[in-house]
C-alpha cells in the first residue's frame, strides 16, 4: 500500500493513515503533485542568475546550447552547484555564528541561563586559537575565544585557525591545490561573486572554489558550531535514550523542539525541569512535562542529555498529527513551511523563535541571549495551559531504545584513552573500516530505507558505522543502536563492540557534528602517519535533500573521504562536471563522489572502496 511505499517505519505508516483520515496534506502528497519535476532543473541546465534570463540549455543538443549571456551547460551546471554549496555552508556557519554570539554574551555576563559547561574544552580550543590561558578565568578566556572566532568569519588572507586539526599532508595538499579556506564568510561571499553573470566562467575553477567554500564550512563554521556547543552545553558522553513517535506521552504535557541550534532547545530543556512548572503541569492534570526533539536540535539534546527524539525530517508533520503536542518550538533549517497549517487542525501551538526564520501559521516569540531563560519559562507555562485544549490523541507505537552521545572524546575514552585499540582492530581486519552515514530524508526515496539498509549491509560486513543528522535518527528507530544491536553485526565488529560495550552504529550528533567524523578520521590518519584519503573509510548520504548536505558531501570529499550520494544532484546536464566530481577529483584531493540510489549497491561500492584502501595500506 501507499503508506508502506512511502516509509519503512511503522510509526510513519500508521501516522500517514491517520493524517489521511484527518485530511492532512503531507510532504508526500505535495511531492506527487509536483511530478513530473522539471527536467532542465533536474539536470542543472536552467539558469536564473540574471535578468537577461531565465535561460535553459537543451540537453538533446537540438535547442539552444547557450544562455543569453553565452554561458554553456558546463558553466551553468557548475554555477548552480556552487550556489548550492554556498547556501549550505552559509546555513551551518551562520548557526555557528549564533553560538559564538552567545559565548560572547556569556563572557560579558549578558546571558542569564547560559554558562561555560566544559571548561577543559574551552581551554583546549582557546589554545588552538593561540590564546594565552595562564591564570585567566574561564569567562575571560571565553570572551577572547569568541573574539578570535569572529575573526575566522571575516575577510582575511590567512588560513582558518582550526584547519590545523587536519593531517599535515592534507593541509599541504589544500595549499598546493589553492583550496585552503580563508575567512568563513569570505568563501561564501566569493562564491556568490564568482557566480554573478560575467565573473568566473571556468567550470573547473568554479568547482575548485566550491571545494574551498565547503571546507570553510567543515573546518570552519560547522566546527566552530560543534566546539562552542560543547563548551556551552557539555561534550556528549554515551547516554541511553528512546526514539520514534512513541516517545510522546498520553498523560503528560508534550513539548517538541524542532530545528538546529541548541541555543533555544537547551533553554527549553532547563525550563521543562523547573519544579514550579512541573507543579503547575500536575495541577492541570498532567503527570509531567515531556520534552522531545525532532531533527538536529533533537540530536543535540539526545547527545548531551538523553532527551528522546520523536522523528526525523519526513516525520515532522506527522508528529503534529498525533494531536498530542501542546507546543512545538522551531528555530531554523529544515522546518517545512507547511507545519503551521498542519497544526491548525489540532490544538498544537507553533512558536518560531529566531529573528531570521518566520513561518506561516506560527506565533513569533524571539529568543535572544538576554531573554532566553525568562521566555522559555513563559512559553512552557503557556504550553501547560494548552494541555486542557487537547482532543483525542493517537500515539500508535512503543518507543525504541537507543544509545547516543558518541563525541570523539567519548569514543576515545571508550577505547581506553587512545585510538590505538580501534586501529589494532582495523589492522587485524576485525573491523574492515569505518563509514559515515549522514544526511536527510527525501520523499524521492522511501523514508529511512536508504539509511537503514545501507547501515545494515555495512555492519554485517564488519564496517563500523558512525552517523549523524536524520540518518542517525533513522538507524536508532530501526533498533541498530540498542545495546544488543551487535547481533546484527559481522563477527569481527560484534567482538570488538561487544568488548567495548558499544553498539555497532555510533550516533555522533547533528549535521554540524559531521565535523566530529572529520576529527575522528584525522586522529586515525595521524596515528597511522598517513592522510585521510589513505584510510579505509567512506562517507554516504543515502537520502539527502538539502543544500547543507551538498556542502557536507563536498567537504568530506575535499578532506579525502570517498562519498556515495543516494539522490542524484542536479549536475547531469554537464558530463564535464559529472566526470570531474566522480573521477577527476581523485587527482586533486585523493577522493571523489559516487551516486547510487540503491543502498544495496551503495554498500557494495563502499565495501569495495574500503577493501582497496586496506590493500594499499598493506592490510
Ligand atoms: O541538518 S539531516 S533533513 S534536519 S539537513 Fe535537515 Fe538533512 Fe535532517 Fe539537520 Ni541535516
Ligand atoms: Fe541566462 Fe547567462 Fe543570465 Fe544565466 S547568467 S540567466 S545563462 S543570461
Amino acid at each position: 500500500n501507499i503508506y508502506e511505499k512511502n516509509t519503512i517505519t511503522e510509526d510513519g505508516q500508521l501516522m500517514l493513515k491517520k493524517a489521511e483520515k484527518d485530511q492532512i496534506e503531507t510532504v508526500w502528497d505535495r511531492y506527487q503533485a509536483q511530478l513530473p519535476q522539471c527536467g532542465y532543473c533536474e539536470m542543472g541546465l536552467s539558469c536564473r542568475v540574471c535578468n537577461m534570463g531565465p535561460c535553459r540549455v537543451d540537453p538533446f543538443g537540438e535547442g539552444p546550447q547557450k544562455g543569453v549571456c553565452g554561458a554553456d551547460a558546463d558553466i551553468i551546471v557548475a554555477r548552480n552547484l556552487g550556489r548550492m554549496i554556498a547556501a549550505g555552508a552559509a546555513a551551518h556557519s551562520d548557526h555557528g555564528r549564533d553560538l559564538v554570539e552567545v559565548l560572547e554574551n556569556v563572557a560579558e555576563g549578558n546571558a542569564p541561563g547560559y554558562a561555560i559547561t566544559d571548561v577543559e574544552k574551552l581551554k583546549q580550543v582557546a589554545l588552538d586559537y593561540g590564546i594565552n590561558i595562564d591564570e585567566k578565568a574561564p569567562l575571560r578566556i571565553a570572551g577572547e575565544l569568541a573574539h578570535a572566532m569572529q575573526g575566522d568569519y571575516g575577510t582575511r588572507k590567512k588560513e582558518l585557525t582550526l584547519v590545523k586539526r587536519a593531517p599535515k599532508k592534507r593541509r599541504e595538499l589544500w595549499r598546493n591545490a589553492g583550496i585552503m579556506p580563508r575567512g568563513i564568510d569570505r568563501e561564501t561571499s566569493e562564491m556568490m561573486h564568482r557566480t554573478h553573470m560575467g565573473v568566473d566562467n571556468g567550470w573547473q575553477s568554479l568547482l575548485l572554489h566550491a571545494l574551498r567554500n565547503a571546507l570553510s564550512d567543515g573546518w570552519g563554521g560547522s566546527l566552530i558550531a560543534t566546539e562552542v556547543s560543547d563548551i556551552l552545553f557539555g561534550t556528549p558522553k554515551p547516554t541511553p535514550n528512546t526514539v520514534n513517535i512513541g516517545v510522546l506521552k498520553e498523560d503528560e504535557v508534550n513539548i517538541v523542539v524542532h530545528g538546529h541550534n541548541p541555543v533555544v532547545s537547551e533553554m527549553i530543556l532547563q525550563a521543562c525541569q523547573e519544579p514550579d512548572l512541573l507543579r503547575m503541569a500536575k495541577e492541570k492534570g498532567a503527570k509531567g512535562i515531556n520534552l522531545a526533539g525532532l531533527c538536529c536540535t533533537g540530536s543535540e539534546l539526545l547527545m548531551r542529555h538523553g532527551i528522546p527524539v520523536a522523528g526525523n525530517h519526513l516525520m515532522t508533520e506527522l508528529v503534529i498529527a498525533t494531536g498530542a503536542v501542546e507546543m512545538m518550538l522551531v528555530d531554523y533549517q529544515c522546518i517545512m513551511p507547511s507545519l503551521g497549517t498542519v497544526a491548525s487542525c489540532y490544538h498544537t501551538r507553533m512558536i518560531s523563535t529566531s529573528d531570521k526564520a518566520r513561518f506561516p501559521g506560527m506565533e513569533h516569540r524571539e529568543f535572544h541571549p538576554d531573554n532566553s531563560r525568562e521566555l522559555a519559562r513563559e512559553l512552557i507555562r503557556e504550553a501547560i495551559e494548552n494541555y486542557e485544549q487537547r482532543g483525542q490523541v493517537y500515539i500508535p507505537v512503543e518507543p525504541v531504545q537507543s544509545v547516543g552521545g558518541f563525541s570523539v572524546e567519548a569514543i576515545i575514552s571508550a577505547l581506553g584513552g587512545t585510538p590505538a585499540p580501534l586501529l589494532e582492530a582495523i589492522k587485524a581486519g576485525k573491523i574492515r573500516g569505518v563509514a559515515g552515514v549522514v544526511g536527510c530524508n527525501n520523499p524521492k526515496i522511501r523514508h529511512d530505507h536508504g539509511h537503514v539498509t545501507l547501515t545494515q549491509r555495512l555492519i554485517e560486513n564488519d564496517i563500523l558505522v558512525v552517523d549523524t543528522g536524520c540518518a542517525a535518527i533513522a538507524t536508532a528507530k530501526a533498533g541498530l543502536k540498542m545495546a544488543d544491536a551487535i547481533r546484527y553485526a559481522g563477527p569481527g565488529l560484534k567482538e570488538v563492540c561487544g568488548a567495548l560495550g558499544i553498539p555497532p552504529v555510533l550516533h555522533m550528533g547533528s549535521c554540524v557534528d559531521n565535523v566530529r567524523i572529520l576529527i575522528l578520521a584525522s586522529a586515525l590518519a595521524d596515528a597511522l602517519g598517513c592522510d585521510i584519503s589513505d584510510l579505509p573509510v567512506a562517507g554516504s548520504a543515502p537520502e539527502w535533500y538539502s543544500e547543507k548536505a551538498v556542502s557536507i558531501g563536498t567537504y568530506f570529499v575535499a578532506s579525502g573521504v570517498y562519498t556515495v550520494l543516494g539522490p542524484m544532484p542536479p549536475i547531469t546536464g554537464s558530463m564535464n562536471v559529472v566526470k570531474l566530481l566522480t573521477e577527476g577529483l581523485n587527482d586533486v584531493v585523493g577522493a571523489a563522489f559516487a551516486v547510487e540510489p540503491d543502498p544495496e549497491k551503495a554498500a557494495l561500492l563502499i565495501r569495495r572502496h574500503i577493501e582497496s584502501k586496506r590493500r594499499a595500506l598493506g592490510l
